[in-house]
C-alpha cells in the first residue's frame, strides 16, 4: 500500500483546520512541509515557524523537505522530532553527508534527496546514513508541473541500488505531479510514499475526501 503525503504548499490558509481534520478522517500518512529558501529555488515557501505551528494544530508526522542552501548550518533552527522524516537534497550542498547525520543526531528519520538530472549512484555516497530516497519528479519550486519523464525509471534504478546495499526496505518517496495518471506508474516503479498536491488531493475537480479514496487506488 502506497502511503500519502499531501503537500501543505498547496492547502488554502483559510481552510486549514477543516483540511487537517479531513486528514486525520482519511488516515493521511504524513504531512509534506516544502521549506523554500529563494536561493536553492526560485520561490519562497513554509519556514522554521510553520512547521512548529502545524505540530500544534494535529499529530499527523511531518515529512519535511529542506530545498536550502547549505542545510548543515541550518538544520538546528528546526526542532525536528522523532518520526519525522526529513530530506536533505544532494544539489544543495557540499556537506551532504554532514547535514543527513545532523538531522539523526537531531532524532528526526534523514531522507536523500536527488533533483531529476541528478543520478542515482550519487546515494551511493550516504547510503549508510539514511532512512530513505526522495527522487524529485518535478525540478522543485513550484506545484502544478509536468513530472520529468526520466525520473520515472529512476525509481526502480533506487531500488535497485537499495536492495545491492541491503536496503530494500527503506522507503522511497516521490514528489512532483503525483497524479491519478503518473502515480499508478509510479508505485509500479516500486515507490511508497506519494508527495499529493494540485494533481490529485487538492485537484479542483472533485471534493478532497473522494480525491484520496480515488489517489488510494492508484497506489494501492
Ligand atoms: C515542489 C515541491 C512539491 C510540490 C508538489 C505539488 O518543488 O517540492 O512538494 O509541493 O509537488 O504537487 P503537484 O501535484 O502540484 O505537483
Ligand atoms: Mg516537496
Amino acid at each position: 500500500m502506497g502511503m500519502l503525503a499531501p503537500s501543505m504548499m498547496c492547502a488554502q490558509i483559510d481552510k486549514l483546520d477543516e483540511t487537517l481534520r479531513a486528514f486525520e478522517k482519511a488516515g493521511i500518512e504524513y504531512l509534506h512541509i516544502d521549506v523554500m529558501d529563494g536561493c536553492f529555488v526560485p520561490n519562497l515557501m513554509l519556514g522554521t515557524d510553520y512547521v512548529k505551528q502545524l505540530r500544534k494544530l494535529t499529530s499527523i508526522p511531518l515529512d519535511i523537505h529542506l530545498m536550502i542552501t547549505e542545510p548543515e548550518k541550518k538544520i538546528s533552527w528546526f526542532d525536528f522530532q522523532p518520526g519525522e522524516f526529513v530530506s536533505v537534497h544532494h544539489e544543495s550542498t557540499k556537506n551532504w553527508r554532514q547535514a543527513l547525520q545532523l538531522v539523526r543526531d537531531a532524532g528526526a528519520k534523514p531522507l536523500a534527496a536527488i533533483n531529476p538530472p541528478t543520478p542515482v549512484s550519487v546515494l551511493e555516497d550516504v547510503i549508510d546514513l539514511i532512512d530513505g530516497v526522495l527522487v524529485m519528479t518535478v525540478n522543485p519550486g513550484f506545484a502544478g508541473q509536468k513530472a520529468v519523464p526520466e525520473t520515472i525509471a529512476k525509481i526502480h534504478e533506487t531500488r535497485e541500488l537499495l536492495a545491492r546495499h541491503g536496503l530494500a526496505h527503506l522507503p522511497i518517496e516521490v514528489d512532483g505531479n503525483c497524479s491519478f495518471e503518473m502515480a499508478p506508474k509510479m508505485r509500479a516503479q516500486s515507490a511508497d510514499i506519494f508527495v499529493c498536491g494540485s494533481s490529485s488531493v487538492f485537484t479542483k475537480s472533485m471534493p478532497m475526501d473522494e480525491a484520496i479514496a480515488k489517489f488510494r487506488e492508484c497506489v494501492k
